[in-house]
């Protein structure tokens, strides 16, 4: 099976969070559309084997600005062949190809979500979310334009006043450009946030459901005034269920919200996602998407580099007094690394993430109209950036491990007791490789996505703020067991229940069930020798939409489950029988998919009793 069920982009209406009401537009103000070029962004949460809707990205336009690829809400656990191929086609097209991380809010949603090791703590998916960043660089490389962070918060944190919530993306924020320069990051409240999340990424999806909605958004939908007021390359709104008679009503909608990047598609609910628009709608949609006027700003101001330390500096320049200058690209060298408002009155500013010590860097900037216009490049700004100048800390103290699986390893130390100056990061290398940046305040994680029966070790090295690092602590190293990926699976079936059971132990994105109500190969989805017409997919039932030996579901709803517990990975469903209609057995596979590789059991049949 090389298909999976993906989640779509969260549907945050079922979120149970305050909505930031503050300083809501409305929506009668403008009566006129405005100039804005935008560009078209998609999630492209598509099969590779869909080449019809791959064939249609891939001829685009440069009105495509990225798209957003999920291989298995994540990266999966190893290159994919069919997915790099759409990958590296795309990426050579031109197009930006994002890959998808999940934050899962960072456990503060209710109920709160777990990591594919079962923690709900912000701590641990900062760990997955850094993890799952650097696999989309391994496994696929310089096709890797940039991150999409799925399931962000909305509000700035927990209780009025505290920004936790907006620091810990723009933590990860940092984490991505400081190690992948250039890179594209883009965050999913869904829904417009307060402006504490301007520096969450580069660009926020501040509008994701039907067009109905957006186009008659309920109060506290609709865009804020920071949004309306802002960059308009900070925001990304997609719409779904859009018709072509609605096409250009909410396109217009989008430059009226000033979302610089747009997304509208006529696919629908549940999943909107898995095909990309094709032959005139996709040519009208690319075509709407532009602006029109032609005029090219004044060539700005040379950036000054107010103060340069060793890991960036603090860059401003006269903002453009000129109404239709929204925005300047930053470019360091030829690579660009940024897109900033205009601050106008005051002066614009900008700060790097993540330099080098001791290395020479140029920047230069260009002047963005709303229409989409670029100015000539500035004069260029050079600095060298300070040497690793501070007192080292001392070393991170012993390291030990604990809570050893096939899959994840709990790590803890002591802090440095002699800080100098301040530290900045504890940094974990495995296997000599660094793969964590943590605060200041973390001294234990779980590292996950290890593999089983192989060897590891762990070092954690504290990183002062200018940089400069502590030698190594103590090295712990640790072999994984291999345990049978599956175990104890068991099904029974009355005249009440259908009970499926069984112990997972390696971690998975998806636990899945593949049920087969008529003893026919030739109805539902075929796998190991039985054609399923229902599935469970973690704890959602979903029901086969009978294409022969299709990879498409239906969600079924029940009065609860089916999920009924997953404590220490024994996963237990129960569905109504009733459910699966007349059926006199069921013939049901037992799968696991996704961090790990795929493990599918043997058919167990099982009779009504
Ligand atoms: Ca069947």
């Amino acid at each position: 099976m090389n298909t999976h069920l993906r989640r779509s982009i969260a549907l945050t209406a079922a979120l149970t969070l305050g909505i930031g009401l503050a300083a809501i537009a409305t929506q009668s103000a403008s009566a006129t559309v405005p100039d804005l070029g935008q560009h078209v962004a998609v999630p492209a949460y598509i099969p590779p084997s869909d080449t019809t809707s791959w064939s249609s990205l891939n001829s685009a336009t440069s009105q495509l600005g990225f798209i957003v690829v999920n291989v298995s809400n994540g990266p999966g656990n190893a290159v994919d062949p069919a997915w790099k191929t759409v990958i590296d086609a795309a990426h050579a097209h031109g197009t930006k190809v994002l890959g998808y991380v999940d934050s899962g809010y960072f456990g503060a949603s209710t109920p709160a979500r777990s990591t594919v090791l079962g923690d709900t703590d912000s701590t641990s998916w900062t760990v997955q979310a850094q993890q799952d960043v650097n696999r989309w660089y391994s496994f696929y490389g310089s096709s890797i334009d940039g991150i999409f962070v799925d399931d962000g918060m909305n509000t700035c944190g927990p209780t009025a006043g505290s920004n936790t919530y907006a620091d810990l993306y723009e933590n990860l924020n940092d984490y991505i450009h400081g190690n992948h320069p250039g890179s594209l990051t883009v965050v999913n409240p869904g829904i417009s946030v307060p402006q504490c999340y301007e520096d969450a990424a580069d660009v926020i999806v501040t509008f994701e459901g039907d067009a109905a909605t957006y186009l008659a958004p309920p109060t506290g939908i609709g865009p804020e005034a920071w949004q309306l007021n802002g960059d308009p390359n900070k925001f990304w709104n997609i719409i779904y269920n859009v018709t072509s008679a609605n096409l250009t009503t909410v396109m217009n909608q989008s430059k009226t919200d000033n979302a610089g990047y747009v997304y509208a598609t006529a696919d629908t609910l549940p999943n909107p996602y898995d095909t990309a628009p094709t032959s005139t709608y996709w040519t009208n949609e690319q075509n709407a998407s532009k602006g029109t006027s032609t005029t090219v700003p004044a060539t700005p101001a040379r950036p000054t580099a107010d103060d340069v330390y060793s890991t960036g500096a603090d860059f401003s320049w006269t903002s453009s007094s000129a109404s239709n200058v929204v925005g300047y690209e930053v470019y360091q060298g030829s690579l660009h690394v940024a897109s900033v408002g205009n601050f106008y009155p005051a002066d614009t500013e900008w700060t790097p993430a993540g330099l080098t010590a001791n290395t020479a860097y140029s920047y230069t900037i260009k002047a963005r109209t709303r229409a989409g216009v670029l100015s000539a490049a500035s004069t260029a700004r050079a600095i060298t950036t300070d040497v690793e100048w501070g007192n080292a800390a001392s070393a991170p103290g012993t390291v030990t491990t604990s809570n050893l699986t096939a899959n994840g390893v709990n790590l803890a130390w002591t802090a440095s007791t002699v800080t100098n100056d301040p530290v900045a990061f504890y940094d974990v290398y495995e296997n000599g490789t660094r793969i964590l940046s943590l605060q200041p305040s973390v001294t234990s994680v779980h590292i996950g996505y290890l593999a089983p029966a192989t060897a590891y070790s762990f070092y954690v090295v504290a990183r002062v703020t200018s940089d400069t690092p502590s030698a190594h602590s103590t090295t712990a190293s640790v072999t994984t067991p291999n345990p049978t990926p599956i175990t104890g699976a068991a099904v029974t079936f009355n005249a009440t229940t259908a009970h499926f059971e069984a112990q997972y132990n390696l971690t998975y994105n998806f636990q899945n069930v593949f049920i087969d109500t008529d003893e026919s190969l030739s109805t539902g989805y075929q796998i190991n020798g039985i054609g399923a017409d229902y599935l469970i997919e973690n704890g959602t039932l979903y029901h086969s939409t009978n294409e022969l030996n299709a990879f498409d579901w239906t969600p079924v709803t029940l009065g609860s489950g089916p999920l009924t517990s997953s404590t220490g990975g024994l996963y237990k469903w129960d569905v109504p029988s009733s459910t699966f209609g007349s059926a006199t057995a069921l013939s049901v596979v037992f799968d696991g998919s996704g961090s790990s590789a795929e493990a599918t059991l043997a058919p167990i049949t099982v009779a009504k009793s």
